[in-house]
């Protein structure tokens, strides 16, 4: 049980550009992958074991930033796990102001890998470039982190960070292409302007929100993060990186009851979506999957 294996660091750099759909032209975003995996520390109650990103040029915009992911040694499934993310210039000294965007200083999304799972989480700043959140894990396996956040001044970043947690995982649930879903009191009924989505295509998703109970379109959205929804898109992926990750934002102008996205997949493959929504209150995340050729 405590043993110490040796880390294995997996290094990618990768730059792309991420499409941010209430734009008109794709936005621009740096993007960091690395992946520290240090598999199994002995350990002792404040003993983190860490993860890390490194750096990315993208275009003109130098990328100065990286982050590393402390989670307790082992991590027991459906519990609360404390989770600190600390971000750095590519020098390791910490970066300690940041810009809110969409209402937060990070948006931090949480998969396990075979994209079952989901969280979009608020990590809090807490001082000297550290974010401390709390999340639960339901069950063994491996999972992704994508931080977004903006230091002053420079351009929104997104780090990926994996961790594992122990165990036996069990197989994922069979893809489910369905379009038509019931979140508690809510159906959600998805829709796309295009009959077959081709990699690189854009494309619009429309979400059709109704009330369970009489089918009739939704009058009580609010604005979630200042938007009419967002929308996270990850493509299945054996081991997932930022070149898998869209976050899409709402369109402004939409039927009642309705939140269009306009985004493009970059490659062939099995993409799901998270549709988040502000239904009066509460949020709804309507997830479906979508194959793209
Ligand atoms: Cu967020």
């Amino acid at each position: 049980m405590k043993r110490f294996l040796n880390a294995i660091a997996i290094t990618t750099t990768l730059v792309l550009a991420q499409s941010c759909s209430s734009l008109p032209k794709a936005e621009e975003k740096a993007i960091s992958v690395t992946t520290h995996q240090h598999e199994e520390h002995s350990i002792s109650e404040n003993h983190h074991k860490e993860h890390s990103t490194s750096s990315t040029v993208h275009g003109e915009k130098k990328v100065l930033s990286q982050a590393k992911l402390k989670v307790p040694s082992n991590i027991t499934p459906n519990q609360s796990i404390p989770l600190l993310i600390d971000v750095q210039n590519l020098e390791g000294k910490e970066i300690t102001k940041f810009d809110t965007f969409q209402e937060k200083l990070m948006h931090l999304i949480i998969v396990s890998d075979d994209l079952q799972f989901f969280s979009h989480l608020h990590p809090i700043y807490k001082d000297n470039g550290q974010f401390a959140v709390e999340a639960s894990f339901p069950k063994a396996g491996g999972y992704t982190f994508f931080s977004d956040y903006k230091p002053t001044g420079q351009t929104e970043q997104i780090s990926v960070l994996k961790t594992q947690v122990p165990g036996i995982s069990i197989a994922a649930p069979e893809i489910d292409l369905n379009r038509s879903k019931t979140f508690n009191d809510t159906k959600v009924n998805l829709a796309l302007s295009e009959s077959t989505v081709k990699a690189g295509q854009e494309v619009t998703l429309m979400f059709k929100l109704q009330d369970a109970s009489n089918n009739q379109p939704l009058t009580d959205l609010q604005s979630y993060l200042g938007e009419k929804g967002h929308l996270v898109i990850l493509r299945q992926s054996s081991s997932l990186t930022a070149a898998d990750y869209i976050h899409a934002h709402a369109l402004n102008k939409t039927p009642t009851g309705q939140v269009h996205f306009i985004t493009s997949f970059p490659q062939a493959g099995k993409y799901k979506l998270w549709g988040q929504f502000n239904r009066n209150g509460k949020i709804i995340t309507a997830d479906f999957w979508i194959n793209v050729v």
